[in-house]
């Protein structure tokens, strides 16, 4: 048998490996499966970081499952992953990717051909999901293309030292037995030409069971470096897409029309322990959104295009709208429909923006407009009532929040907010067009989920202390939390405490109609375990219901109840 025959054979492929060496070439061939899968994830996020993280396959089919999962599993995993939902979504991806590349390994033994076929499967999946983005461009099909090629041809060197030519055909020399144990008995003479260059290297195959572990040992210590340096490398290269220093020189515009000086006392966390503070930083706020990778917009390349039933649709740049002479400053409490009784997804900021139905009216909404569809960078599209963004007071589109340019995060650099809306339907971040059309036109992105079309800020109240099953001394202390009904403000919130009278908590001072109240109540606990209910009513009488409803499909409803125990 010739050299040649011996360098060409594994490419086709199969030899039946004695049997002692099987199990152990499996697991060699599942690991072939998942090195090569590490090559192609980091190659894709080598060029990645050339074209922008959204193209990483990883985060492209990620955002994919974002959009195709029912809305019931995303609820579950909002429930059961909070705001950490989406590590949980990237991990899960890269375990299936895992499971899926261990497969491919041990296809690829017995045939190459299968084994290329399934990392090109894989690839084709990146590419598409990375096409279907709503913001996607051709280019972004070339990590997962890249990525693809680079894990085939990972794939094929780590599966040609598991599948050398097996015992009989190379060294007609060697002879092996095997034993009814199963073991194999080997004696080899390698007097080759190549056994002899593999006995030098140490490498030899030498109980023949075509399996070269030092190579399999040096190809995955490439594979290993590879997916390190290219994957590491592309992470840092996607950094250059950060705005965050472009968001930290960017100067803020002083509003024609500040913020309400606040009354004395308007905070009482100061002198309740555990009561949440009036404003919320922004590094506590809460952040609903679909986003995986925060999107970077640049305030140069930043643009505002209004479209749709408009008498003179315009496009502005961001100094168009930060260069008005019209500025708002509004302190606004901003809720999110999938927050659960008594649930945190409720923050309040000041905030500094344009005046939206200034604005709109100013372009020449029309009337026969009933649905701003409002359309993100990122492609999610936000369908807010044309009337509540020209009536409400302090409805804007913000620049600021608590006093700095938006948090990425939240937004940045411009994003809506209208009061008395749950955010789904309003509150539209990295805000690039406003289409003014009807509801029967379109459906945006929550709405065709069966998420209601109208989201109305329903009355809602919190106990934030005691905490929930929390154990305390008997005797005097404070149950105290907040409460909100946007646009509408809070006029009456009361407790209960197992079946006693319902008794009216002492208010903060009103600040605005838009900002949730904090309410705080004295009481004294015998020992034992209690019940502690809390109900808000509006200052315009509205009292909040105690029918309880999940947040699915216009947001919780209920009141917020716990058990405490006083020993
Ligand atoms: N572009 C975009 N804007 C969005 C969302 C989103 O997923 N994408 N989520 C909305 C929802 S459901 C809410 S509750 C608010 C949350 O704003 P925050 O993350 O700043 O608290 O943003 C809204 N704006
Ligand atoms: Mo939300």
């Amino acid at each position: 048998m010739t050299t040649t025959e011996q360098s060409t054979a594994p490419a086709g492929g199969q030899h039946a490996a004695p049997t002692a060496g099987r199990g152990v070439r499996r697991l060699l061939g599942a690991l072939a499966g998942l090195l090569a899968a590490g090559v192609a994830l980091g190659i894709a996020e080598l060029f990645a970081g050339f074209i922008g993280a959204a193209s990483s396959p990883v985060i492209a089919v990620g955002n994919a499952a974002i959009t195709l999962t029912p809305e019931s599993v995303k609820q579950f995993a909002i429930r059961t992953f909070g705001e950490d939902d989406k590590i949980a979504l990237v991990v899960g991806t890269l375990l299936i990717i895992a499971v899926y590349a261990l497969v491919i390994g041990l296809v690829g033994l017995r045939s190459r051909r299968l084994g290329v076929a399934g990392i090109a499967v894989f690839g084709l999946v990146g590419v598409v999901a990375a096409l279907t983005r709503p913001a996607g461009g051709l280019f972004d099909a070339v990590p997962s293309l890249v990525g693809a090629v680079a894990g085939s041809l990972a794939l094929l060197a780590l599966l040609r030292p598991l599948t050398l030519p097996s015992v009989g055909d190379r060294h007609p020399e060697v002879t092996s037995t095997t034993t009814p144990g199963g073991a194999t008995a080997t004696t080899q003479t390698q007097d080759g030409m190549l056994g002899r260059l593999r006995d030098v290297l140490g490498s030899g195959d030498r109980k023949g069971t075509g399996l070269d572990r030092r190579g399999f040992l040096l190809t995955s210590g490439v594979a290993v470096g590879v997916t390190a340096v290219a994957g590491g490398g592309g992470r840092l290269l996607q950094r250059r897409f950060d705005v965050a220093g472009a968001r930290s020189e960017l100067a803020l515009p002083t509003p024609a029309s500040a913020a309400p000086a606040l009354p004395a006392g308007a905070d009482m966390s100061a002198s309740v322990e555990g009561l949440t503070p009036l404003f919320t930083d922004n590094r506590e706020f809460y952040r609903v959104d679909t986003a995986i990778t925060v999107p970077q917009i640049r305030p140069a390349e930043y643009s505002l295009e209004l479209t749709g039933m408009f008498d003179t649709p315009r496009t502005f740049s961001l100094d168009d709208l930060l260069g008005r002479s019209d500025l708002i400053e509004r302190d606004i409490t901003l809720t999110c429909v999938s927050n659960e009784v008594g649930g945190g997804l409720a923050g309040t900021a000041r905030w500094l923006g344009v005046p939206l139905g200034a604005f709109l009216r100013e372009n020449g909404v029309r009337d026969s407009s009933d649905q701003l569809v409002c359309r993100s960078v990122d492609g999610m599209t936000i369908g807010a009532p044309t009337r509540s963004a020209l009536d409400v007071p302090d409805a804007m589109l913000a620049v600021a929040m608590n006093g700095e340019p938006l948090p990425v995060e939240h937004g940045f650099p411009v994003r809506m907010l209208i009061p008395g809306l749950y955010g789904y339907v309003s509150a539209c971040k990295w805000i690039t067009g406003i289409e003014a059309t009807t509801y029967d036109a379109f459906d945006a992105y929550w709405t065709e989920r069966d998420w209601a079309a109208q989201g109305p800020i329903k009355v809602a109240s919190r106990i934030d202390t005691p905490a929930p099953l929390r154990r305390f001394p008997a005797g005097r202390r404070a149950i105290a939390g907040v409460a909100w009904a946007q646009t509408r403000g809070i006029g009456l919130v009361e407790v209960q405490v197992d079946d006693s009278d319902w008794m009216p908590a002492e208010l903060s001072p009103e600040v605005d109609a838009d900002l949730w109240r904090q309410w705080v109540l004295s009481f004294d606990f015998t020992p034992g375990s209690h019940s502690v209910t809390v109900r808000a009513t509006s200052s315009d009488g509205e009292m909040q219901t105690d029918a309880r409803t999940a947040p699915f499909p216009n947001g919780a409803s209920g009141w917020h109840q716990i058990v405490v125990v006083a020993s």
